[in-house]
């Protein structure tokens, strides 16, 4: 191999090593943080540390395309270290392998100095970029397995003529090359030259990691900015007002005790459970919701036609089965949407349905009682609107089921596109087929916010105070007890409607040492929670809820 071959394709093994740690990031970004690209974050940080002449200077030569610009000289930077590091790595181990390291450095410096970034944001620059070196290192011991070859083959080979005269690196007219002897010394691996092999051996893995790293990071990418682009959509929506906006939040509805739940759970803070590794990204003028099955009219409908529906507001509290007693698997929030039941109405279900499988983009799927929908006293909302912004990304946009009354995994579909009317002996819900119950009436349930388990108390008057929900059936009555003694009733907040939780204070006379409370509650039907402990699984997770407390 000539030296300027081997200069060649030591540049070559940067880039493609550059390419894989490129790729890892973007795929790790988009898995962990979308917008912790070190990319988008040493060209960010570019920006913030230019002086403002280079700014000027920069958008009078290149007006809105400034930024693009930006990118590909970080781009091109990129290359250029990126062929420095595969030629120092070449001749002067490890030197090229550190440079990448530097430029990690540099990235991860870039990356951590964001405004919005968290500790979570290192992590796809840090792998990337030992993803880097590995592939940098590995390619160049390739290569260097190669170069090294001796063309020649080895002499006891009994092939060795015609294996020469095949070497492809010699090419088709080199000397000696007859065509009658070609074929055969290709089928016979015995007369492959050193060479031969290494040079396979290194353009195999050369090829492989940079069609990998291309199709991984391009994907990413491709994935990435289609979320951005839907991210984009739902912040340019604006809401239409409710044709029956939500009351007023009453006075008495929340409680003032520090550390209790939130009357209401702020959007971020919202829990979130689904199955989308990545959060579907639709934008909502392409979105449509179609109505089959067992109906006597199939219908679509678009978002424009749904938003310009009367709409209506409520608060419902949603609940994951999977929540532990005691767990936070659970928020409540004021939903902006469409009764589900007018939409069935338009279809006109046939007699003999009993279930609505509804369907989300991504195919994931819940079965509803269909006279749950259908009830005129429920409100069960094809829901655009989530505390008064669209639905956010994670939560459904740009259009989710909301079902007082019912378990998330039986009701709350996010991002819905099909709603099949249907038996219950004809579907089977994504979760059904995995174990869980085919319906899901959420179980009467309460918890303790404050105090913390095993936290330590003033003795005095200490508030114990937490949530109870029984959602479409209503909270009745809740109670404490200390050390398993006689159960003492909490005062309830009032209850902003049957379909929401209920704060609940209970005031204790703390005496010194490590105390038990419990608590339990009464719904509306007279049902009060039971001691027995039920798993979560398959509909929902039965107790009391207890934390244990140290009274100084
Ligand atoms: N498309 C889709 N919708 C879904 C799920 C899902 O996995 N995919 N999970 C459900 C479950 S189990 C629950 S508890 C709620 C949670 O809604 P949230 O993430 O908005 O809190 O969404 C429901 N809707
Ligand atoms: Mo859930």
């Amino acid at each position: 191999m000539t030296a300027r071959a081997r200069t060649v394709w030591a540049a070559v093994v940067g880039i493609v090593a550059a390419a894989a740690a490129l790729a890892s990031t973007e795929l790790l970004a988009l898995l962990l943080a979308p917008a912790s690209s070190p990319v988008l974050a040493v060209g960010a940080l570019a920006i913030d540390l230019a002086p403002p002449w280079l700014k000027d200077l920069m958008i009078a030569l290149f007006g809105i395309n400034d930024k693009l610009v930006l990118l590909l000289i970080v781009g091109l930077l990129v290359a250029v270290l990126a062929v420095i590091a595969g030629l120092l790595e070449r001749r002067r181990p490890p030197w090229g392998a550190v440079t990448v390291g530097v430029v990690g450095m540099v990235a991860l410096v870039a990356v951590l100095t964001r405004a919005e970034a968290t500790g979570l944001w290192a992590v796809p620059t840090a792998v990337g970029f030992v993803v880097g070196v590995l592939v940098l290192r590995l390619l160049t011991a390739r290569l260097q397995v190669w170069a090294e070859a001796p063309a020649a083959p080895p002499v006891a080979t009994t092939a060795a003529p015609v294996a020469s005269a095949s070497g492809r690196s010699q090419g088709p007219f080199a000397p000696g090359v007859t065509a009658t002897a070609a074929p055969p010394a290709r089928t016979s691996p015995a007369s492959r030259t050193p060479a031969d092999v290494g040079r396979r051996g290194f353009l195999g893995m050369l090829t492989a990691t940079a069609v990998g790293a291309a199709v991984v990071g391009l994907g990413s990418r491709a994935i990435a900015s289609a979320t951005a682009m839907a991210q984009r959509a739902r912040d340019a929506i604006v809401l239409p007002a409710a044709a029956t906006p939500a009351a007023p939040l009453a006075n008495g509805t929340a409680l003032d005790v520090p550390g209790i739940t939130p009357l209401v759970t702020p959007n971020a803070d919202f829990y979130r459970i689904d199955t989308a590794l990545q959060v579907p990204a639709i934008d909502a003028s392409q979105w449509r919701l179609r109505v089959t099955g067992l109906v006597e009219q199939e219908i679509e409908i678009g978002w424009d036609e749904l938003a310009a529906m009367p709409l209506q507001e409520s608060y419902v509290t949603l609940m994951c089965v999977s929540n532990e007693v005691g767990g936070d698997l659970t928020g409540n929030a004021l939903w902006l949407g469409h009764p589900i039941r007018d939409v069935l109405a338009m279809a006109r279900p046939l007699p003999e349905a009993d279930m609505v499988l509804s369907r989300s983009q991504d195919g994931w799927t819940a079965s509803t009682p269909l006279d749950v929908l259908t009830d005129p006293d429920r409100d069960a909302l094809l829901a655009i609107g989530m505390n008064g912004e669209p639905l956010p990304l994670e939560h459904g946009f740009p259009v989710r089921m909301v079902v007082p009354g019912l378990y998330g995994f039986v009701s709350a579909t996010k991002w819905v596109v099909e709603l099949k009317v249907t038996r219950f002996d004809a579907d089977l819900a994504y979760w059904s087929t995995r174990g869980w119950s085919e319906r899901g009436p959420v179980k009467t349930h309460s918890r303790i916010d404050v105090p913390r388990s095993f936290s330590s108390v003033g003795q005095g008057t200490v508030a114990v105070a937490g949530i109870a929900w029984a959602q479409h059936t209503g909270i009745e009555r809740v109670e404490v007890r200390v050390d398993g003694g006689p159960w003492a009733p909490a005062r309830l907040a009032d209850a902003i409607s049957i379909d929401t939780w209920r704060q609940w204070v209970y005031e204790w006379e703390a005496t010194p040492g490590s105390h038990m409370l419990e608590v339990r509650a009464t719904d509306t039907a007279g049902m009060t929670q039971r001691s027995q402990q039920v798993p979560v699984a398959p509909d929902g997770a039965e107790g009391y809820h207890g934390v244990v407390v140290q009274v100084a």
